[in-house]
């Protein structure tokens, strides 16, 4: 059954939490040059976010699943999300997934959730590749 389809710029960590959701610890990421399937989860290029002229593509692959899920890294100087972008895909579940938190402090995680909750999302994650069992915590949400 599908179950999360993934956006954020690119590097956040997509396809890393992509294999780590379908329990493929140890396959080699390359870039994401198209969306792929990954099993229940649908991994995007970081280009879906990073400009408008994806977003309609995006729309529509996201239809068949029940679960967006929009990744910022922890650390990050340059990203805009449109205000209330959520506004797009109504009648979903919208999650905001924060990678990368150990390379990060408490503000960095801050400046994150800002910038979800502008986007529309209220419901926020942290996650390591380091931290197990954050990694665990978002697995049981989507499952
Ligand atoms: N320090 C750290 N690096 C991570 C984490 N998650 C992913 N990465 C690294 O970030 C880089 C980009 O990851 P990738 O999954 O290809 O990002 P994508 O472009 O969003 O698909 C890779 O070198 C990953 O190993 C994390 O939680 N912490
Ligand atoms: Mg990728």
């Amino acid at each position: 059954m599908k179950k999360i389809i993934l956006l954020g710029p690119q590097g956040v960590g997509k396809s890393t939490l992509a294999n780590l959701l379908e329990g493929k610890q140890d396959s080699f990421v390359d870039k994401t040059v198209v969306p792929e399937y990954i099993g229940d989860v649908l991994d995007t290029p970081g280009e879906y976010m990073e400009h408008r002229i994806f977003f309609g593509r995006f729309q529509v692959l996201a239809t068949e699943y029940p679960i967006i899920g929009v990744l910022i890294p922890c650390k990050f100087d340059n990203i805009y999300i449109p205000p209330n972008f959520m506004s797009m895909f109504p009648n979903k579940k919208h999650i905001g997934i924060i990678t990368k938190t150990d390379i990060g402090d408490k503000h960095d995680i801050e400046k994150c959730r800002l910038l979800l909750n502008q986007a529309g999302i209220k419901e926020c994650y942290e996650i390591s590749i380091h931290d197990p069992e954050s990694i665990q915590k978002l697995k049981n949400i989507i499952a």
